[in-house]
């Protein structure tokens, strides 16, 4: 039984996006029990740039790994998949971000968990609801009050979670 509980973000704005994050969980249930998968959700670029839209999700992992063991792991699915990195905030075929890990605070320069812009994300926070409504934050937060900010939220929902 794999000890540590994480959630990661999905996101993939490039190359077929919907397979993108396919391919991307299975890479991942590799190397560790994914406990819940949300819907894929079609989302405009948040950050105001012209791209195309993005196809987002979040799951919830059970994981032998640290947090900086599942980083590089993370990274190496995003490499695999084409990710090219030159500018922030540039389109991708795939980005995975560790949202929580257990209860951890992590301030480090390469990782800060819990993630610092998942609080302004609909893309992320919607999701994180779907599968986790009674979360949470190890900053004491509520996903339950956090979702409220996104009430009126408008992505559209493209496949339901299948397990
Ligand atoms: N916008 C959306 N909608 N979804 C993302 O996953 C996403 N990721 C990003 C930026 C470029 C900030 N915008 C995004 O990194």
């Amino acid at each position: 039984m794999q000890q540590n509980n994480a959630f990661i973000a999905l996101g993939a704005n490039l190359g077929d996006p919907a397979k993108q994050i396919h391919q991307a969980l299975k890479a991942i249930s590799d190397f560790a029990f994914i406990k819940a998968t949300s819907s894929l959700y079609i989302s405009k670029p948040f950050g105001g740039m012209q791209q195309p839209d993005y196809v987002n999700a979040v799951i919830e992992i059970k994981t032998d790994f640290t947090p900086l063991q599942l980083l590089k792991k993370l990274q190496d699915i995003e490499n695999n998949q084409g990710r090219i990195r030159e500018f922030k905030w540039q389109a991708r075929t795939l980005d995975l971000d560790i949202l929580l890990f257990d209860d951890e605070i992590l301030n480090l320069t390469e990782l800060k968990i819990p993630h610092p812009e998942m609080f302004k994300r609909e893309f992320v926070i919607i999701p994180l609801f779907e599968i986790a409504p009674n979360l949470i934050l190890p900053t004491g937060q509520k996903i339950q009050d956090l979702q409220q900010n996104f009430a009126n939220h408008t992505m559209q929902i493209i496949k339901a979670c299948d397990n």
